[in-house]
C-alpha cells in the first residue's frame, strides 16, 4: 500500500505517529519508522537539549526517515527549531500554530515541513507559505483540538490546497486508513493507537485506562481558556469543568493543568493527572509491537479496498 506520501517522505506505508510530548519518545520513534511508518518525536514543553538527547538515542536505534513535532505555544519553540535545523531533521510537523515564519530556514536544509492544521483557512495560508503537506486534523483527536471534525474538515481541505493532506483525529485502523484515503487523503497520523505500543513508554496506569476506555470516556476541556483539549476524564476533568462552569478566570484554569499531562504520562497519576487521549481509545484493546499495529491496520485496509472494489 503506497501512496505519493510514501515518496515524499521515504516511507513504505502512508502511515505517521502522531508526536505527543511524554509519549512519543524515542523508542516508539524508532519502532514506528523501523517498521516502515513515520515515528515522530514528541517534543512539547521540552527544553533543546531534550530533544539533542533524544534525537542522538533515535539514530543509535533506527537509520530510517523521522519526524519531531514542534509544539509552537512551547517557549522553547525558537531553540527547538534551532536544533532542528542543527540536526537536519528530515521532517518537522507543528501543532498549536502558525509555523509561518520558520518555513523558509527548514526548506533550504531540505527538511520536509508538515504543520497540523484544524481549519481551510489555516491550510491555504500554509500551502502559500510553501510548506510540503498539511495534516488536517479533526477533534476527534486527542490533546489540543480544534472544532471541526474529522469528516468535514478533511475533504474541504483537499478541495482547497493542491498540497498532499493527511488525515488525523479519530482514524484508528484499517477502516480509518480506506475512509481517509476515500476522503482525498494521501495518508493518516495517528497518536492515540500508538499509546498502545509495547514500545511506548508511558506509565502501566495510563496503559490500563486505555485498555478499559469506552466510546463516551472522554471529554474537552479548557474551551474557556482557548486552549481546548481533549482527555479521559476524571477527577482533574471534573475538577476543570465545574471551575468553568463557574466562569473561572482563564489564568487561573491554565495553572491548574500545569505539570498534568507528565503527572499522567510518566508518574501513572491517572486521576489527577491529564489523560490525553482520542475518541478511538474505546477500541483498544492491546498492547502490541508498533509492526504488529502498522501491519494489520495496512493488511486490514487492502482486504477493505478488494472488497470494496469488488462490489461485496
Ligand atoms: O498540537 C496538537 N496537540 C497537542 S499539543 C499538546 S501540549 C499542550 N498541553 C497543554 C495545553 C495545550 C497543549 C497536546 N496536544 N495537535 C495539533 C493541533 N494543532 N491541533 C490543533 C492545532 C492548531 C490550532 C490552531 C494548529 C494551528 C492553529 O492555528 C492558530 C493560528 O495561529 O492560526
Amino acid at each position: 500500500m503506497r501512496t505519493e506520501l510514501c515518496d515524499l517522505l521515504g516511507i513504505d506505508y502512508p502511515v505517521l505517529q502522531g508526536g505527543m510530548a511524554w509519549v512519543s519518545t524515542a523508542e516508539l520513534v524508532a519502532a514506528v519508522s523501523e517498521a516502515g511508518g513515520l515515528g515522530i518525536l514528541g517534543s512539547g514543553n521540552a527544553p533543546p537539549e531534550w530533544l539533542e538527547e533524544q534525537v542522538a538515542k533515535i539514530r543509535t536505534l533506527t537509520d530510517k526517515p523521522f519526524g519531531v513535532n514542534v509544539m509552537l505555544m512551547s517557549p522553547y519553540a525558537d531553540q527547538i527549531m534551532d536544533i532542528v535545523v542543527k540536526e537536519r531533521i528530515p521532517v518537522v510537523t507543528t501543532g498549536a500554530g502558525n509555523p509561518g515564519k520558520y518555513v523558509s530556514k527548514l526548506k533550504e536544509i531540505g527538511t520536509k515541513v508538515i504543520p497540523v492544521v484544524p481549519s481551510v483557512a489555516l491550510a491555504k495560508r500554509m500551502e502559500r507559505s510553501g510548506v510540503d503537506a498539511v495534516i488536517a486534523e479533526g477533534g476527534e483527536s486527542g490533546g489540543h483540538v480544534g472544532e471541526q471534525n474529522t469528516m468535514p474538515l478533511v475533504p474541504q481541505v483537499v478541495d482547497a490546497v493542491s498540497i498532499p493532506v493527511i488525515a488525523a483525529g479519530g482514524i484508528f485502523d484499517g477502516r480509518g486508513l480506506v475512509a481517509a484515503l476515500a476522503l482525498g487523503a494521501v495518508g493518516v497520523q495517528m497518536g492515540t493507537r500508538f499509546m498502545s505500543a509495547e514500545e511506548c513508554v508511558i506509565h502501566e496506569n495510563v496503559k490500563k485506562l486505555l485498555l478499559k476506555a469506552k466510546d463516551r470516556d472522554t471529554v474537552i476541556t479548557g474551551r474557556s481558556t482557548g486552549h481546548p483539549v481533549r482527555v479521559i476524564k476524571n477527577k482533574l476533568a471534573k475538577r476543570f469543568q465545574e471551575l468553568e462552569s463557574l466562569c473561572t478566570p482563564p489564568e487561573e484554569l491554565e495553572k491548574l493543568g500545569v505539570g498534568k499531562l507528565k503527572a499522567a504520562m510518566v508518574d501513572g497519576d491517572v486521576e489527577y493527572g491529564s489523560v490525553m487521549a482520542g475518541q478511538v481509545c474505546g477500541m483498544i484493546e492491546k498492547i502490541q509491537p508498533a509492526r504488529e499495529i502498522i501491519e494489520e491496520i495496512v493488511s486490514e485496509a487492502e482486504k477493505i479496498i478488494e472488497k470494496l472494489s469488488q462490489g461485496r
